[in-house]
């Protein structure tokens, strides 16, 4: 149902930082194509951001960038942090799109990057305590899939991972269990595109789900195939606390699009593509990360309380 009070709510939700974007190939240490896509976490008082990095090949890595802030003064590694393994079937032409989550049982960061490999985009584990050494765990589920995080804890006993496998043509949102991080089963669909809307063609996860009172927020992106081309933009959805798979709230519209010359210009125009996410706790403030037309990284900032407003406005599931 249309609501003018909540798409009120909804276009006003996400200011730009007036300094974006924050990260472009001008600024980085060694030759690079484009710079998107970042994953984001707060380790030891900074904000780190694991950034995909497409080369002059075309092929992406992932690279570190940190500040204290999470706006300026970010100190890019000189070199790639996360290079792919030509000789593995699965990373042979790179490795994108990664999300940050700390796992609670492991005392370890996992990270779930798109490995880009013989079958096509692929969804793959690697974990690190500390962002210098990593290990990498391997491929999760059969290609094509992408878009990709798992959950901090686990629920009834099981690991849940959020992925947007492509079946029968169908670019949906899924979940599924593991009772190892290995093991993958009880797949179902938890959001799907919806005919007509902003968010009909595909759809994929965002950052990764942020843990609130009220449920986890689910901020994904929508694409809309138009005469001119694909446009990307921001929605959000609310889950069930214990029951992940459960969806309570979903937006109607969308709430965050290209705007700014930067997301409307690049390598694939018209593109906001959120990845990470930050909560600054002193200001009660949500910073998101994106890649903006596919060859910079820039951040909008919305306000918690609006946010929880917002999506406790949208429709029940
Ligand atoms: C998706 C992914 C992203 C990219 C986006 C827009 O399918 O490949 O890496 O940012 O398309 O081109």
């Amino acid at each position: 149902m249309q609501s003018y009070h909540r798409e009120r709510l909804a276009f006003d939700l996400f200011k730009r930082y007036d300094q974006n974007p924050i990260l472009t190939r001008d600024n980085w240490p060694y030759p690079i194509n484009s710079v998107m896509n970042p994953a984001a976490a707060i380790v030891n008082d900074e904000v780190v951001l694991l950034n995909r990095v497409e080369s002059l090949r075309g092929f992406s890595h992932l690279t570190i960038a940190r500040s204290k802030d999470g706006l300026t003064d970010w100190k890019i590694d000189s070199k790639p942090t996360m290079q792919p393994d030509h000789s593995k079937r699965e990373e042979r032409w790179g490795l994108e799109d990664p999300r940050i989550v700390w796992l609670e049982e492991q005392k370890q960061y996992a990270i779930t990057y798109v490995s880009f490999g013989l079958g096509g985009p692929e969804v793959s584990l690697a974990i690190t305590r500390n962002f210098k050494s990593f290990a990498k765990l391997g491929s999760l589920l059969p290609p094509e899939d992408k878009d990709a995080c798992l959950f901090p804890r686990r629920f009834n006993g099981m690991f849940c991972l959020i992925h947007r496998p492509i079946v029968r043509g169908e670019a949906h949102i899924w979940i599924s269990m593991s009772p190892d991080l290995k093991h993958w089963g009880d797949h179902r669909v938890l959001l799907e595109t919806r005919h007509a809307y902003w968010d009909s063609q595909r759809i994929g996860l965002g950052c990764q789900p942020i843990e609130t009172e009220y449920g986890w927020l689910i901020i994904y992106h929508g694409v809309r195939k138009t005469v001119a081309g694909q446009i990307y933009r921001t929605g959000m959805a609310l889950l069930d606390l214990e029951r992940p798979w459960k969806v309570l709230r979903r937006g109607e519209e969308w709430v965050f699009g290209p705007q700014a010359d930067y997301e409307r210009l690049g390598d694939v125009g018209d593109v906001v593509f959120a990845t990470g996410a930050i909560v600054n706790k002193a200001t009660n403030q949500l910073y998101l990360y994106y890649g903006a037309a596919d060859d910079k990284v820039a951040v909008a900032i919305a306000d918690m309380d609006r946010i929880k407003e917002y999506i406790l406005s949208c429709p029940e599931v």
